[in-house]
């Protein structure tokens, strides 16, 4: 255990609230840290709601002001898990208080917002990460391992897809995350935003070029208030082919109509010397060709990454343990002095990505 304590303030309470609280409250339980989070403040719009959630989500108070948190001395941490239209004013403010920041994916809603995000966290003596969370699930860690050690030979393919169906239903309302001013894009910078920075991530490779299409399929849906219907302003499906820095080729396609897969972000890497090929749907299980066909590996073994520090060989790990692995890594790094990662510059980086696809539209050829 330790005598340092870092005081840790959150923003947002819904789903990505929800699994942070979980990580927050059982990180130190799991792994021996340096510095231990206290969970002091949960702040949302909603009074009642932020009150409601910091008792059922373990925070020893609720606000419903930002700022407040960030004018807190007993506040070291800020993690910010709302909209990605309020990431960049709140990450900005809290880096300039000298506070370190945990931001939830995309990073922010444009580039612009991504480089001032950026150019904040380089002037502050607060460390930073964007929240990209399935570089931490064991199976992905393992693959980018094998990767590095050379094993699949030179990396000729990634092909990526994550593939979601929430919204096939066209009463499904039209909630924030399909509205452009508040979430900046739909399946794209939400999805897709995950198996750029995952692809990246496991190959060690920058995306450098892409060419792309996105479409809406339901552009108009009923108002969450019931009081009538009203524009979906957002992608609901993207798919766009890359070239990457190490000469790779990258195929990627992020939708929310791939009825029937529910949270299905699905990777294969094919090399000269093999392949590996994962789905998080099984995100205990990592398939690896060497040559000989492809075998199945249960990243369950104590030697696997992070696992040691949960359950026997077989036990499997689930979603919230990968923001577990995130915040442990953040902790880890701002106790050691070290920038975390991925930081705010990687999240840029797959801003750019997000940007350049919804712009490439144009580069689309008919075929007559
Ligand atoms: C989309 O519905 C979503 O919640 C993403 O925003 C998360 O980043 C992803 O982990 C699960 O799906």
């Amino acid at each position: 255990m330790t005598d340092r304590t870092l005081g840790v303030g959150m923003v947002g309470y819904a789903f990505m609230g929800r699994v942070h609280s979980q990580a927050w409250r059982n990180v130190t339980a799991f792994f021996d840290l340096p510095v231990a989070p206290a969970m002091r403040v949960v702040c949302g719009r909603s009074e009642e709601a932020a009150r409601a959630a910091a008792d059922r989500l373990g925070w020893a108070e609720h606000a419903t002001d930002w700022r407040s948190l960030i004018e807190r001395d007993d506040i070291d941490i800020i993690d910010i898990c709302t909209p990605g239209d309020s990431h960049a004013e709140i990450a900005v403010a809290a880096l300039a208080a000298g506070k370190h920041v945990l931001c939830e994916k995309p990073l922010a809603n444009t580039v612009a917002e991504a480089e001032a995000m950026v150019e904040a966290a380089a002037k502050s003596t607060g460390r930073s990460m964007v929240a990209f969370n399935y570089r931490r699930v064991p199976a992905v860690a393992l693959a980018r391992q094998i990767i590095a050690d050379g094993r699949l030979g030179e990396i000729r393919h990634v092909r990526a897809q994550y593939l979601q169906d929430w919204i096939v239903d066209p009463d499904f309302p039209l909630v924030w995350r399909l509205q452009k001013d508040l979430a900046g894009s739909g399946a794209l910078g939400d999805i897709g935003a995950h198996i750029i920075d995952t692809a990246q991530f496991l190959v060690g490779q920058d995306i450098v070029g892409v060419t792309g299409l996105t479409e809406t399929f339901v552009r108009e849906r009923p108002l969450p208030d019931g009081s009538g219907t009203g524009p979906v302003t957002v992608d609901d499906a993207a798919a766009w082919v890359a070239r990457l820095s190490g000469g790779a080729l990258g195929t990627f396609e992020a939708t929310r109509f791939a009825t029937g897969r529910k949270n299905a972000l699905r990777i294969e890497v094919n090399g000269s010397l093999g392949s590996l090929a994962f789905d998080f749907e099984a995100m205990n299980e990592l398939w690896v060709n060497e040559g000989q066909g492809f075998a199945r590996v249960l990243v369950t073994e104590p030697e696997h990454p992070y696992v040691g520090a949960w359950w026997p060989p077989g036990h499997g790990l689930g979603y919230e343990h990968t923001f577990t692995h995130e915040i442990k890594d953040f902790l880890e790094a701002i106790a050691a002095g070290a920038d975390p990662t991925p930081s705010f510059a990687d999240g840029l980086r797959v801003q750019r990505v997000l940007e350049a696809v919804e712009q490439s539209d144009g580069a689309y050829r008919e075929i007559s």
